[in-house]
């Protein structure tokens, strides 16, 4: 490496290793990583997957695909030798945000996973030129700006590929961009990303603000600009149609490449659909197998045995439904089949929750995706039982053997080797490099949990991470936070089904308990990361109640020696890199049914963090597989909640009204205190909604929620006890390693 260095550097920039300043390196070692992924084997076979998602979240490469090629150590090494820190090099890697959260970083765990098994499956995708916006913080408030990340070098690689793309009134033509997928000592896949030569970054204006009516500029500008109103939904149609019609036109390509007889696609090809997003790609196969002389009954077979479609939320908003008229507006090429379809499902099945489209005329996706694909799956067991129960029973009677469970997964290479590198090192001291390969042998560190030594070193190791944190947050952030402190963290999207604003109830009655002088033994620092959709209007008055009470605790000299609150701005995967092993407590706390998975959860038990969470997603398995002992669980049950909902039961007033308590700590954001810092229509805005609304049930757990946390954070202080739990928690997330889920969906699903 250091040779390879040494004459990359020469050759771009006529430098040496002691000359050339930080960013000529990671230039350098950008190219030699792209050079030598050219020579890794493409994953190849006779069936081919393609995995089709609206965001893949790959944040950063660099040092993901030096791991995975087998060059991070010997990097590490050279670099050190010549006072370089690898972390400091990438700073240098702008973050592609293409994606909003889990649905998008979980897109890009499995990209690394199928890579790493050796199987050939592509990813395609879109390719924003802004990604998510990035998060700014004035006046306590979120402001969004643009989020540029493409750069004359970067891991994108423009091809030749392009694809003529038809809209009712004008066609585009699109341009493909690979960024190479390289496994962990394996093969190498790729990631299409396709995008249009026209789009103009010039138009966005005044923070994020552009023409939603200029498709020809603005199509692959923004990940799903704001579609609260007709405009940005239609351009959302736009985007995903332009997303699969691409898809499938290379699907079709590549078979006529291999010789493929289309009446057997689906023995060469499968399709994932990763929530509906990608939806239109079914009635755009059917469309274009048509054209190619396939009767319609054919088109539909051979399409049913080809695509496959996993669902990540049962939140009613989330579930795509578009007016029928909008899709005459972007795809009416589409709408002949659409309507065959829903014919085909009334002619079969005389119960209106299953139709296709409903009397308001609107496209309900997910049905097309569940008559029209051949297995679907919920990504957590909880989540897939509440599908094949509740939320898609009506559709598990007709099919009950396409449902399937894939609980979701994470990639080790990212949430363990490159992000706790110390840890890593640590672990394979104990128990070797066995782990590497097979997540599952982490389990042999339970013979160590006895061993002071050990409990003794696994703490040291979480100090550094937490001490390094604080240093990080000092420099980006220009907060000081005590690194004796119990690391308490939040960071996903802000919603209120997440519930931070139960923690920031929990940070309310803290505050109010250090001032009667119920002082902690050791100081808490809350720390949250969170980004609110630029509509979501109580996502947003959630962040401003956490930024005033930040604001009010710093400047209270009584409380914040004891308490702190961080709102990590512009939260995205390289901060979360960063936060996941500096964590003690892992906040989990979503309304039980909610949450479909979450994968911080296994993230931040990997890194040896202890769960304080609800009966909720990937959490049930958490619970199940580290016993009672080594996780925090409180809360009402999923069961109860779904009863709450169909019963109309719950109604957070009469908790208000009847419990002193919680009225206290609910008053308290509408307080003198409070309105002096922050905005009035918004701290009342918010308090309404919790008296008034509480959809999302935050009153039914709140004092639950906050004695369990008070007795964690007594529990934390005996140093032993907690070390044991952390150790539990590391050796049993080897089930939660993506390599296990990807080998799942294989297994039972693609058959590659
Ligand atoms: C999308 C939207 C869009 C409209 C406004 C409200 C809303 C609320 C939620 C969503 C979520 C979309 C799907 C999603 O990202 N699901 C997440 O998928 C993860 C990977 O399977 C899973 O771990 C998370 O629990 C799930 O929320």
């Amino acid at each position: 490496m250091e040779q390879a260095l040494e004459l990359m550097l020469q050759q771009k920039f006529g430098k040496t290793l002691k000359s050339a300043d930080k960013k000529e390196i990671y230039i350098a070692l950008l190219y030699i990583v792209k050079e030598k992924m050219k020579n890794v084997q493409r994953n190849t076979g006779k069936k081919k997957l393609y995995y089709i998602s609206a965001e893949f979240l790959i944040g950063k490469l660099l040092s993901n695909n030096l791991i995975n090629l087998g060059m991070f150590d010997e990097t590490r090494e050279v670099l050190e030798k010549y006072d370089f820190d690898l972390t400091e090099i990438e700073e240098f890697e702008l973050e592609p945000s293409l994606g909003n959260g889990g649905l998008g970083r979980l897109a890009a765990c499995f990209l690394d996973s199928i890579a790493t098994l050796g199987l050939p499956g592509d990813g395609v995708g879109i390719n924003y030129h802004e990604g998510l916006f990035l998060q700014k913080f004035k006046e306590n408030k979120q402001y969004e700006e643009k989020n540029p990340w493409i750069t004359e070098e970067g891991w994108l690689n423009k091809t030749d590929c392009h694809f003529e793309v038809p809209f009712k009134d004008f066609t585009v033509t699109s341009t493909m961009y690979d960024i190479d997928i390289p496994g962990y000592e394996n093969g190498c896949n790729k990631l299409h990303l396709f995008d249009l030569d026209t789009v103009d970054e010039n138009i966005i204006h005044d923070g994020i603000q552009f023409d939603k009516e200029d498709i020809r500029r603005n199509l692959t500008l923004f990940l799903y600009p704001d579609d609260s109103d007709e405009k940005g939904q239609l351009l959302r149609i736009y985007q995903q149609y332009f997303m699969v019609s691409n898809a499938a036109q290379l699907i079709l390509k590549e078979a006529d490449e291999k010789g493929v007889d289309l009446y057997h696609l689906h023995e060469h090809v499968t399709v994932q659909i990763n929530d509906t997003h990608p939806t239109m790609i079914i009635p755009e196969l059917i469309r274009l197998l048509t054209n190619r002389g396939f009767n319609m009954d054919t088109a539909i077979d051979v399409v049913r045995k080809t695509c496959a479609y996993t669902n990540h939320t049962i939140l009613a908003e989330a579930l795509e439904k578009w007016p029928v008229r909008y899709l005459e507006q972007v795809v009416p090429h589409l709408l002949p089949i659409i309507h065959e379809l829903d014919q085909r499902v009334r002619r079969d099945y005389h119960d209106e929750r299953v139709y296709i489209i409903d009397e308001h005329d609107l496209v309900h996706m997910a049905h097309i995706d569940i008559h029209y694909g051949y297995a679907v799956n919920g990504v957590a067991a909880l989540h897939t039982e509440i599908l094949k129960e509740s939320e898609l029973k009506p559709f598990y009677d007709i099919y009950p053997q396409k449902f399937t469970n894939k609980t979701s997964g994470i990639t080790y290479r990212r949430w363990l080797i490159h992000c706790n590198h110390r840890l890593a090192k640590y672990i394979e001291t104990l128990i070797g490099p066995e782990y590497l390969n097979d997540a599952m042998a982490l389990e042999k560190l339970l013979e160590y949990k006895e061993d002071e030594d050990v409990l003794a070193r696994l703490v040291e190791i979480k100090q550094e991470a937490k001490t390094e944190l604080a240093e990080y947050l000092k420099d980006t952030q220009g907060v000081e936070i005590d690194d004796s402190s119990v690391y308490d963290i939040q960071i996903k999207r802000l919603h209120e089904y997440k519930r931070q604003q139960m923690n920031a109830l929990y940070a309310i009655y803290k505050y109010k308990e250090i001032k009667k002088g119920n002082l902690p033994v050791r100081p808490i620092t809350l720390i949250f990361g969170a980004k609110a959709a630029p509509a979501y209007t109580i996502a947003k008055d959630i962040i401003h109640l956490i930024l005033c009470l930040q604001q009010l605790i710093d400047n209270d000299p009584q409380v914040s020696p004891y308490l702190k609150i961080v709102m990590v701005e512009n939260y995205n995967v390289t901060k979360a890199e960063k936060l996941i092993p500096a964590c003690d407590i892992s906040e989990q706390i979503s309304l039980a049914s909610k949450e479909a998975s979450g994968t911080g959860n296994m993230k931040f038990m990997l890194n040896g963090a202890v769960t304080l969470g609800t009966e909720d997603g990937a959490n049930v398995e958490i619970h199940d597989l580290v016993g009672d002992e080594n996780i925090y669980i409180f809360g009402e049950k999923s069961e109860k909640v779904i009863e709450l909902y169909e019963t109309k039961g719950y109604c957070s007033a009469d908790i208000y009204d009847n419990d002193p308590m919680v009225e206290e700590l609910v008053d308290f954001i509408i307080s003198k205190d409070l309105i002096r810092i922050g905005d009035p229509v918004n701290l009342a805005r918010l308090y309404k909604e919790i008296v008034g609304k509480d959809w999302f049930m935050t009153l039914l757990d709140v004092k639950d929620y906050i004695k369990t946390k008070e007795q964690m954070i007594r529990d934390y202080e005996d140093e032993k006890v907690w070390a044991k739990k952390m150790l539990v928690n590391i050796a049993k997330a080897g089930y939660f390693s993506s390599d296990r889920t990807i080998a799942e969906y294989n297994r039972d699903i693609w058959k590659l």
